[in-house]
């Protein structure tokens, strides 16, 4: 495809988010002057997030890095100096090969997420060059690990209920989502399903976006879900509203999980929850009377110490009632399983000369930085933000800040992480590369083709890991395939079969590939777990040392043995920090336009909370626990119930501002896929004083 000269192109949203829209860029004088929705993808239709329209803003932005860098000043000073590309890589290749051969392979770290969904740019290239280098491990346990091995545990396979089929629901729980501002088009769906009678329910901690759009809105305190699920499904056994064919056919221990709910009677769970043991009652009855019943299980209530059985007990519910059967009926936790590629013909794990490689958690980045045996000498960080995404970020920002770490930062901005490398390399944007997308969400298949020139001397992950491999002497075929030929591997899959039929002529003709659906017709009947059914008991739980049956532990920060946190207590507050509506993780918060659209990084906090702290509104805070403090500005709100309080956002520290939210959060590990614990935490609050009248930005500048 030409994108040259002016006009409209098509493209994919690279971020991390389950909707992966189609777009039209409109280019002027070789500048996007326009991002809107492609009208012509099946599942997104032309509408895209607020966000996104405005990406011109950061695609365009006069801070894109441009040039190579090499630090000159003392780590996150922010003085480098511009080096070219043969400096550059020459310096790490150099570097990396003393740091192998003194340290050995694994003393080097390869830090990613998913900045950019391009499965070349975070499954392809990059990892056949750390598989040839023998690097550590990363286990990429930040988003939804724990939630998804709870999901694994009862359902076995990574998808669930199709999007599109939604709109038949007749009720549907968002549970711990804030899809309003996370995945806009289920809304859609779900708009779709209550123009025709659906009611939308939505559990949690505080009334998000999500649940101002809602039917009804159901508030708990943080990490009592599995208490919650556990009271519904009292009420469904002892009413008579499950469906003992399904249960019968489909699952295994029915019979042992309806005595093991005698133990969570609605006053129970009230009291554990916040919920009043009638809304249980009500719920329950809701759920349970519903033809086509809908649960979107959100990222929310599994980033927490319980965040595993979060999940695993409200995937059990759809199996209480049969909802399984109906179309649109089930859940959604994630559909990324349907569209999963060829792994290991794209990141070479055969490339690697050490097998029996150490793995480390991204969790406890700020540990491994720490290590004192077979310490980490060298990061490689790209399309991830570490010291502001990660939990108990100074922690994090103290590693970063060794002045014996060799660290290399790919991205297209000088990010809070970026300000500690020695050597800064500039990004593309997904507009200059060419990628392959698939949703975690929907079932379409794009192409991403370039529709800009990359501006200054940025590169694409691709072109960077290609050099490297190169310039280190690795696997010449390996480190010289074309992305289209890594595209081509990556879909010769037969063992997905979802993946059938889907080829790099069709996307290049067709734009969006729909998977083979038709395998989900055996759903029920193929399910990956070790009986093969849905598994209410799972003995693999019981192996792994966690309880086989749904159970409820409380969160362990600052409980004393308590139901929760109490008044008086160093750290009474419970403190969560979701994602904000103008954000994408860290990314955008260092645009002015997205900055002015979130005005400043917020604590909301309970009238209650508040007068007791003579807390005000547009206060400003200084938020604090054992690990550190932050300062954000009160927004005094009844939102949530009285001992929870919540900051949405992932601010840069930026010039000056000390707003990094993941200071305060713990590196915790989750009781499942060693997931993060971001939610369950505890912090004081008090006023520093001074106030800032409401709508002023305090951003990066
Ligand atoms: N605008 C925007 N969209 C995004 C992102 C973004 O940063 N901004 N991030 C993207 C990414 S990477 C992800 S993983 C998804 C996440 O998107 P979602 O799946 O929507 O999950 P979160 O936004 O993390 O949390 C959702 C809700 O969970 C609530 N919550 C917290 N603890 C609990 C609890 O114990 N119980 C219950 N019931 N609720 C709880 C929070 O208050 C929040 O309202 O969104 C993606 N989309
Ligand atoms: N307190 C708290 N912490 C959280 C969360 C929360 O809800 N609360 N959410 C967690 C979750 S769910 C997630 S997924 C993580 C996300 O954490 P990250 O994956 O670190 O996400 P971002 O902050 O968006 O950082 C992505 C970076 O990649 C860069 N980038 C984009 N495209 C490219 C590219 O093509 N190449 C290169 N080299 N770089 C690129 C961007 O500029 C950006 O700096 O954060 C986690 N942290
Ligand atoms: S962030 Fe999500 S909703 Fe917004 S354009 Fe991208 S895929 Fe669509
Ligand atoms: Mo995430």
């Amino acid at each position: 495809m030409s994108y040259s000269g002016d006009g409209v192109f098509p493209a994919v949203c690279p971020l991390d988010c389950p909707d992966t829209c189609g777009l039209l860029v409109h280019k002027q004088n070789g500048k996007i002057i326009k991002v809107e929705g492609n009208p012509e993808h099946p599942v997104t239709k032309g509408a895209i997030c607020n966000k996104v329209r405005h990406m011109a803003e950061r695609v365009h932005h006069p801070e894109r890095l441009l040039q190579p860098l090499r630090r000159t000043g003392p780590k996150g000073s922010g003085s480098f100096t511009p080096i070219s590309w043969e400096e550059a890589i020459g310096e790490i290749v150099g570097r990396f090969k003393e740091l192998s051969a003194d340290y050995g392979p694994e003393s080097i770290l390869p830090y990613s997420f998913y900045g950019n969904m391009g499965v070349l740019s975070v499954d392809g290239m990059d990892r056949r060059f750390f598989n040839a280098l023998g690097a550590s491990r990363l286990e990429q346990s930040i988003c939804n690990a724990a939630g998804s091995a709870g999901w694994k545990y009862t359902m076995g396979f990574n998808g669930g209920t199709s999007p599109e089929d939604t709109v038949n629901a007749d009720l549907i729980i968002v549970w711990g989502g804030n899809i309003v501002s996370t995945s806009m088009h289920q809304v859609v769906y779900a708009e779709q399903a209550r123009k025709r009678g659906a009611k939308v329910v939505v559990i949690d901690v505080h009334r998000n976006r999500t649940a101002q759009w809602a039917d009804w809105f159901l508030p708990l305190y943080p990490g009592t879900d599995t208490a919650l699920a556990l009271g519904l499904m009292h009420i469904l056994f002892r009413d008579g509203m499950t469906d003992d064919a399904f249960l019968e056919r489909y699952t295994t221990g029915h019979e042992a999980l309806r005595g093991h709910v005698l133990a969570y009677p609605p006053e129970r769970v009230a009291e554990i929850t916040g919920i009043a043991a009638a809304d249980i009652e009500k719920l329950a009855k809701l759920y349970g009377e519903a033809k086509v019943s809908h649960i979107h299980i959100g990222n929310g209530l599994q980033h927490h110490d319980n965040g595993g059985m979060n999940v695993r007990t409200i995937a059990c519910l759809p199996a209480l009632t049969g909802a399984w059967l109906k179309t649109g009926g089930g859940a959604i936790k994630g559909n990324g399983g349907y569209s999963s590629t060829n792994d290991r013909a794209l990141t070479r794990p055969d490339l690697r000369p050490n097998r029996r490689t150490r793995t480390i958690n991204m969790n406890r980045i700020g540990e491994a930085l720490e290590l004192k045996e077979q310490p980490v000498m060298g990061m490689f960080v790209y399309c991830s933000n570490p010291v502001v995404v990660a939990p108990d970020a100074e922690r994090v920002r103290k590693g970063f800040a060794r002045e014996d770490l060799f660290t290399v930062v790919h991205d297209l901005f000088m990010t809070d992480t970026a300000l500690y490398a020695d050597i800064v390399l500039p990004a593309t944007s997904t507009f200059e590369n060419v990628d392959l997308y698939t949703s975690y969400w929907h079932h379409y298949i794009q192409l991403q083709e370039p529709v800009l020139d990359a501006p200054g001397e940025c590169k694409s992950n691709v072109e960077v890991f290609s050099l490297l491999g190169q310039a280190m002497g690795f696997d010449a075929e390996a480190f010289s395939e074309s992305p289209y030929d890594m595209i081509r591997q990556a879909l010769d899959y037969p063992r997905n079969p979802y993946l059938n039929g889907v080829t790099l002529e069709r996307l290049t003709a067709e734009r969006f590939v729909k998977l083979d659906m038709s395998p989900q017709a055996d759903y029920l009947d193929n399910l990956p777990t070790p009986s093969g059914k849905i598994e209410l008991y799972s003995k693999a739980m019981e192996l792994a040392g966690l309880p086989p049956l749904p159970t409820y532990t409380p969160l362990k920060e600052g409980y004393d043995g308590q139901q929760r946190p109490q008044p008086g207590t160093a750290y009474p507050l419970m403190f969560v920090s979701p994602p904000n509506h103008n954000f994408l993780n860290s990314t955008f918060s260092n645009v002015e336009k997205h900055q002015r659209m979130e005005k400043r990084p917020t604590l909301q906090i309970h009238p209650e909370d508040a007068a007791v702290r003579g807390i005000g509104e547009g206060d400003g805070l200084t938020v604090y626990n054992g690990r550190g403090s932050i300062e954000l500005w009160a927004m005094v709100t009844d939102k949530m119930l009285p001992g929870t309080v919540i900051s949405q956002g992932l601010w840069w520290e930026g010039k000056g501002h000390k707003q990094r939210v993941n200071v305060l959060t713990p590196d915790r590990l989750a009781d499942m896929g060693n997931g993060a614990t971001f939610f369950s935490t505890t912090v004081e609050v008090k006023r520093r004083g001074e106030a800032q009248s409401n709508g002023e930005s305090v951003g990066f500048k």
